[in-house]
């Protein structure tokens, strides 16, 4: 697309949509026209704050009435597909939180029909944005191809307080985070998964869904891989929200510690950096990781589009990620492994 600015609306005015429309605000090659909540109170404060024109209450009228070149859906799961199939159906380009959808036939469907509409569609999946998963994805350049990988978020962290939605869902921790690891695995080992086994348990005595998951992991080249995810652990200290990484590999090892710290262990040596923490005028503890990476990734989308290439995360690519969370259900569920078709 060659115009000077991509004319853009957001759906979902709760509580992630602020770190979208602060980071929309300082992306130069776009314009947020309009916002929409299905809660009229919501839509038009967001709309007061962020200096946005114009709000609806209807994603419909939204449409109908504006002429969008991006739409930003930021709600929760269970509307994902309904809202992307209508952004498809009026020909405007899609950016979907994750998870894409409580479903793989949703998934499927939605990935469909944008692209029977030639439409781009990119799920927003952050966790790989953070500067320090880029960083240590450069980093295990040095370590060969890597035969193991850890990765790990344990937190005792009241995520209800500000997620409340998350207590009440089916289906909890692999879903809404186990996604973000589960795609960190994908972009850390440069490889796609055949076979997985799960193990959920539920400690805490007042949700609903799963809120321990620990994931094993076959890739296809033959690597192993462990994901961990608590909100049940208590630990020395509080990491809320960061995930922490061990990559093995036959020329060394790659760690991702807390607070930006990087090392890189091989036989000539140990080496160790930290990163800059974040420092957005927006940001918010203890997030400003991942509140950077909702910047970094809403930029890709916007390079993309001008350069007509395919998002890192589009919607096809995405599946895969969301065939693994579907397919741990389906391990913890049977207590079975799970063979995948991950095949290219
Ligand atoms: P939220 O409940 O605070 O906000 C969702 C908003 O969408 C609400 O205001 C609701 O009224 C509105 N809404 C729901 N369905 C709608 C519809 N059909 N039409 C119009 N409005 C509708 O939820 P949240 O915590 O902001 O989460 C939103 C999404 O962001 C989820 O998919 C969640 O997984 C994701 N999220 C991602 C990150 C991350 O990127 N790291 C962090 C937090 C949340
Ligand atoms: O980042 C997220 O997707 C959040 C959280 C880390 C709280 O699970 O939903």
């Amino acid at each position: 697309i060659e115009k000077d600015r991509l004319r853009l609306a957001l759906i979902g005015c709760g509580y992630f949509a602020r770190y979208h429309a602060a980071a929309w605000r300082v992306i130069p090659q776009v314009e947020l026209v309009a916002v929409c909540d299905r809660a009229p109170e919501r839509a038009q404060a967001f709309a007061e704050q962020f200096d946005v024109p114009r709000y609806y209450t209807n994603p419909e009228a939204l449409f109908r009435a504006e002429r969008l070149d991006i739409v930003d859906i930021v709600t929760t799961p269970e509307s994902h597909r309904e809202l992307v199939e209508l952004a498809a159906r009026y020909g405007v380009h899609v950016i979907c939180q994750k998870p894409m959808a409580l479903s793989e036939a949703d998934c499927v469907a939605m990935v469909e029909s944008c692209e029977r509409a030639g439409v781009s569609f990119m799920v927003h999946e952050n966790f790989r944005w953070q500067r320090i998963f880029r960083r240590a994805r450069t980093l295990t350049e040095a370590i060969g191809e890597p035969f193991f990988l850890r990765l790990w978020f344990r937190s005792h962290y009241d995520v209800f307080a500000r997620q409340p939605y998350l207590a009440t869902a089916e289906r909890f921790i692999i879903l809404d985070l186990g996604v973000h690891l589960l795609d960190l695995a994908r972009f850390l080992m440069r490889d796609e998964f055949s076979t997985l086994y799960c193990i959920t348990q539920r400690v805490h005595p007042q949700i609903r869904g799963e809120d321990v998951a620990t994931i094993l992991l076959r890739s296809r080249r033959g690597a192993a891989a462990s994901i961990e995810l608590s909100y049940a652990s208590f630990a020395p200290r509080e990491l809320f929200p960061q995930t922490l990484a061990l990559i093995e590999g036959p020329l060394g090892t790659v760690l991702v510690e807390a607070d930006g710290l990087l090392r890189l262990i091989t036989s000539s040596g140990h080496t160790e950096e930290r990163l800059a923490p974040p420092s957005l005028p927006w940001q918010e503890p203890p997030g400003e990781w991942i509140q950077e990476a909702v910047l970094a990734i809403q930029q890709h989308f916007v390079d993309c589009l001008r350069r007509g290439l395919m998002p890192e995360t589009h919607g096809r690519d995405n599946l895969r990620t969301m065939q693994l969370v579907f397919a741990a259900y389906r391990s913890a569920d049977t207590t079975s492994s799970i063979a995948l078709d991950q095949s290219e």
